[in-house]
């Protein structure tokens, strides 16, 4: 706990104090993201039944929490950027005029946080004091949103130090909107979901957001700050906030080389930034390290190359599909000091969830607190049910994750989920076709995200639930920063999820992927071959580390055919076409050009 006399920036006591007398809270408590401030939550919220500490054996200080099931996700529909413009905000993210939702968030905040603790915590996304990292301050009334930010950000009375007396850092107004007028308010999981606002205003760089306690909805500083807030301040300070995993590649040389990847939400982005290469690579001595999972703030250096960050401290991972075999790197991340939400438990106080293993263990316990089993026809843990894991458990933490400045990103992959058309790997021609091809990313939809199942659906740079402003404007600012680039990284597309004509998966991806990963390093230092495509360039089968994998040539062949049906298709809204900047309709006309 901080003292409140100790704080200096004014601001911040204005605004701490502005929102306490709109909001009426019992009290106001500065947090220091101490394990004390945790130890002392988790009770409290042991003692009103609201999580459960884990098996300690099993996963030591780990907690299990169920959400109401109307509170699950992250809701796009409910998500606002609240530029001055219409314009501004761009035709794929929903828009309200910056006053008509200040109007109504501040009905909705009158005594919402009544009989609850407000909470004030002070972090950074990015290595304290780090010259691409940002200061911001989350109040909330969610002691469940306390305990994970302090996983996911860093949490520190050092943040308060360096704001100082004039810092500025990004205000964060989090509540679950429902206010305690009686004892049957006082639920395990309040939430109010008729009234849920996440809204964003990038010119102002504030976030407020009330009625979910959920994921990217509550936890502010990573979907609504990292991305949607820091992509408007990028645009005008001339960096770049990504959906990016970011990893180091280590040749069997010693040389390393950094990647970035932007892949959709469910396109495994978790297990991709944690891979670990197939064993005989391994005794080659190539090595994958993690440096981040979603998120990657990208920033040019004075030596003319792009340096990035992982604004995070913690994963926030899909719980269900993860196991020893898929991702034994995330199992270890989160094997203790984590906090499980939505998942199942099991009779001996352990978690569990679908994927895990094989068969599920007798005498589950589902996310809804029911007595499980398979006749339910459902599955035990919720599809979208998390881990939220600290970044210093994952065993492949790269070197130099912790870097004030950052680390140099030689490769950028963009790519989705095709099951048709769309080959395994290929090559941008340069920056702007690279772009070009973020652009036109597509994915289909499973069951994580909103929509219906097997749509193919359109999601720049994977960016559409997370750009701040004007999706146009943005992929201009990306082909405009590789302009005084002296070095501009390569920029691929993958596809790891192919399907042959009966439904099966005809790359075995995971692990695997490091192949492609081998080729695309190799590129960069000019020593591997690729042949040219209408569509970029391709490696051929020689070009591919195929060490202890039997993978037939034939097979290959296939896997890098493509449609020229679905490449040229443009999957845009046409309203998001019409305002690209011309560099990218050049790039269009330029394929079209090369396929006919
Ligand atoms: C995430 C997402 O949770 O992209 O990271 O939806
Ligand atoms: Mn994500």
């Amino acid at each position: 706990m901080i003292d409140p006399n100790t704080i200096k920036n004014k601001a911040l006591l204005a605004w701490v104090d502005g929102i306490a007398k709109i909001t009426t809270p019992d009290k106001v408590q500065f947090c220091d993201g101490s394990q004390e401030e945790a130890d002392a939550l988790f009770k409290m919220m042991m003692d009103k039944g609201v999580c459960i500490k884990l098996n300690e054996e099993k996963h030591p200080n780990s907690y299990y929490f169920r959400s109401d099931p109307r509170d699950v996700a992250r809701v796009e529909s409910r998500t606002f950027i609240c530029s001055k413009s219409k314009r501004d905000a761009g035709p794929t993210n929903n828009w309200m005029d910056p006053k008509e939702m200040k109007a109504k968030l501040h009905d909705l905040m009158q005594g919402c946080m009544k009989g609850r603790t407000m909470y004030v915590i002070p972090f950074s996304m990015g290595p304290i004091g780090g010259p691409i990292s940002q200061i911001g301050v989350e109040i909330t009334d969610s002691p469940y949103v306390v305990v994970n930010m302090r996983i996911m950000a860093r949490v520190s009375p050092k943040v308060l130090e360096l704001l100082g007396e004039n810092g500025k850092f990004v205000p964060c107004f989090h509540s679950v909107g429902k206010p305690i007028n009686s004892p049957e308010d006082d639920v395990a999981w309040p939430c109010n979901p008729d009234n849920t606002y996440i809204a964003h205003f990038p010119e102002e760089r504030l976030i407020m957001s009330i009625g979910s306690g959920y994921g990217g909805n509550a936890l502010l500083g990573k979907k609504c700050l990292s991305l949607r807030i820091a992509s408007a301040m990028g645009k005008d300070e001339g960096w770049l906030a990504e959906h990016m995993l970011i990893l180091g590649v280590k040749e069997p040389n010693g040389r390393k080389t950094y990647v970035t990847a932007a892949f959709p939400s469910a396109c495994g982005k978790t297990n991709f930034a944690m891979l670990i290469p197939p064993a005989e690579m391994r005794e080659e001595g190539w090595e994958v390290s993690c440096v981040g999972d979603d998120i990657a703030w990208i920033k040019p250096a004075a030596d003319g190359k792009l340096y990035a960050i992982n604004p995070e401290n913690g994963f926030f991972g899909v719980a269900p599909g993860t196991s020893v075999k898929t991702n034994p790197n995330a199992m270890a991340s989160c094997s203790r000091d984590s906090i499980f939400t939505n998942v199942a438990l099991t009779e001996d106080g352990d978690v569990w969830w679908e994927g895990m293993t094989k068969e599920p263990p007798a005498n589950l316990t589902d996310w809804k607190g029911r007595k499980w089993s398979k006749d339910l026809g459902e599955p035990a843990a919720h599809p979208n049910s998390r881990f939220t894991a600290p970044i210093r458990n994952c065993p492949s933490l790269d070197e130099n994750a912790d870097r004030l400045e950052g680390v140099p990103i030689s490769v950028m992959i963009v790519g989705g989920r095709r099951p048709n058309g769309i080959p395994l790997v290929f090559e941008a021609f340069n920056w702007t076709h690279g772009i070009y091809l973020g652009a036109m990313m597509g994915s289909e939809l499973t069951a994580a995200a909103e929509g219906t199942v097997g749509k193919l659906r359109s999601d720049p740079m994977a960016m559409l639930p997370f750009c701040g402003y004007n999706m146009a404007d943005y992929l201009g600012h990306l082909v405009k920063m590789g302009k005084g680039l002296e070095l501009t990284p390569h920029f691929y597309h993958v596809n790891w999820f192919r399907k042959d004509r009966d439904g099966n998966f005809m790359w075995p991806g995971f692990g695997d992927n490091a192949r492609v990963l081998a080729w695309m390093v190799k590129r960069v230092h000019g020593e591997a071959g690729a042949k040219e495509t209408a569509i970029g360039n391709m490696p051929s089968y020689e070009d591919i580390n195929w060490k202890g994998l039997d993978y037939n040539k034939d097979d290959f062949a296939a896997l890098m055919t493509f449609d020229p049906e679905i490449v040229a298709t443009q999957p845009l809204k046409d309203e998001l076409y019409e305002q690209l900047p011309e560099s990218l309709k050049i790039e269009r006309a330029a394929l079209l050009e090369r396929l006919s």
